[in-house]
């Protein structure tokens, strides 16, 4: 199960040299990293729960208070003490052991089943629209999917849609030439609609299996930005029916509680079909992805750990959770 989570790593070479082995960080090291501070807390609030003889009110209040710390957010939180509460009387729980294994299946249940890239059905393409807030993610996390699709085998094409923030074309080229996946793209300024139906077209005539679209960044309350990506989603329905195929939004994980905001309105106004929490390795407010979760009600696909192309991680809830609480 970890390994899913956390990606296969390859075999260690045993003739490399022992100086620079000992180095390196454990495999076990290099896991759990990337989690950043959020661990640390969710680590010290396990050894708390954990190492109580008596459930009393002080121990809650802890609990409470460490939930809060890590941005799990004010109404998820009183959740879970209400529902870890009434499970410590139904089931008639002693122990603080007893209650860490509960929280930690209660956290796992928030986060709903595993959820992996919905492909077409009905059509050879698949469509995949990005959009978030300005700086959260968007363009690097796209270049980090299109590599990772690539290497499952995956023909995949990039379209620059964000036409309104100038060198975002020229970004997304060259994270498409690093990765190997061409771009399609127009002058700046120019239509994103049109750019969408350009790369459709290109889709087709190259027998591409996966297009991912790049967005501006915006605000929900930017009115001409929000009828944009409608008529972006316009443009490829017209082509492709049941497209797009996941409408992604990608939010960075350390602005936290004020992030769910614009995320609900975005998911009011548009539908989405998932998110992308990035910067999990630079914040101790990870556990916003149970806000997240309880909060917008659509699958967390991916988090990202960190600014290399590697860095973005299929969401596993139980392996998260696991690794939230792992011993360092
Ligand atoms: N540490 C860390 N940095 C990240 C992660 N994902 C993205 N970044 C960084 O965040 C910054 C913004 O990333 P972009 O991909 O340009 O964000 P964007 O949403 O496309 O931004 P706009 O196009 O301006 O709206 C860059 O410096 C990225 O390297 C992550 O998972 N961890
Ligand atoms: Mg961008």
């Amino acid at each position: 199960m970890l390994n899913r989570f956390f990606g296969q790593k390859p075999q260690e070479d045993p003739k490399k040299d022992q100086a620079q082995e000992q180095d390196k960080p454990t495999p076990e090291q290099q896991r759990m990293n990337f989690l950043g501070r959020t661990r640390q807390l969710f680590t010290r609030l396990g050894n708390t729960v954990q190492e109580t003889d008596t459930l009393t009110d002080d121990l809650w209040d802890e609990l409470e208070e460490s939930l809060l710390a890590a941005d799990v957010g004010p109404s998820t939180t009183d959740w879970l003490i209400e529902r870890l509460r009434q499970r410590v009387e139904e089931e008639h729980m002693r122990t603080g052991s007893q209650v860490q294994r509960a929280l930690r299946e209660e956290l796992a249940s928030l986060l709903g089943p595993s959820s992996s890239l919905r492909f077409a059905k009905q059509s050879p393409l698949t469509v995949i629209l990005v959009i978030g807030v300005n700086g959260s993610g968007k363009t690097t996390s796209i270049a980090k999917m299109a590599s990772r699709l690539s290497r499952e085998g995956h023909k995949v094409l990039l379209a620059a849609g964000d036409t309104f923030r100038a060198a975002a074309i020229d970004q997304l080229k060259e994270w498409g030439e690093r990765v190997g996946v061409p771009v399609i793209s127009q002058h700046p300024n120019s239509d994103p609609g049109a750019v969408v139906y350009d790369a459709i077209q290109a889709a087709q005539t190259r027998g591409s299996d996966v297009l991912i679209v790049d967005t501006a960044g915006r605000l929900h309350t930017k009115f001409n930005l929000m009828e944009e990506l409608k008529k972006i989603n316009k443009v490829i329905q017209k082509f492709i029916p049941d497209g797009p195929h996941e409408l992604l939004m990608v939010i960075d994980a350390t602005t936290g509680q004020n992030a769910l905001l614009q995320a609900r309105k975005f998911a009011e106004d548009i539908g989405l079909t998932g998110v992308i929490i990035t910067k999990m390795d630079s914040t101790a407010k990870g556990g916003f992805a149970f806000a997240v979760a309880d909060d917008l009600g659509v699958p967390i696909k991916f988090i990202g750990t960190g600014e290399k192309v590697e860095n973005l991680i299929p969401f596993d809830p139980q392996s998260f959770v696991t690794a939230l609480f792992a011993q360092e």
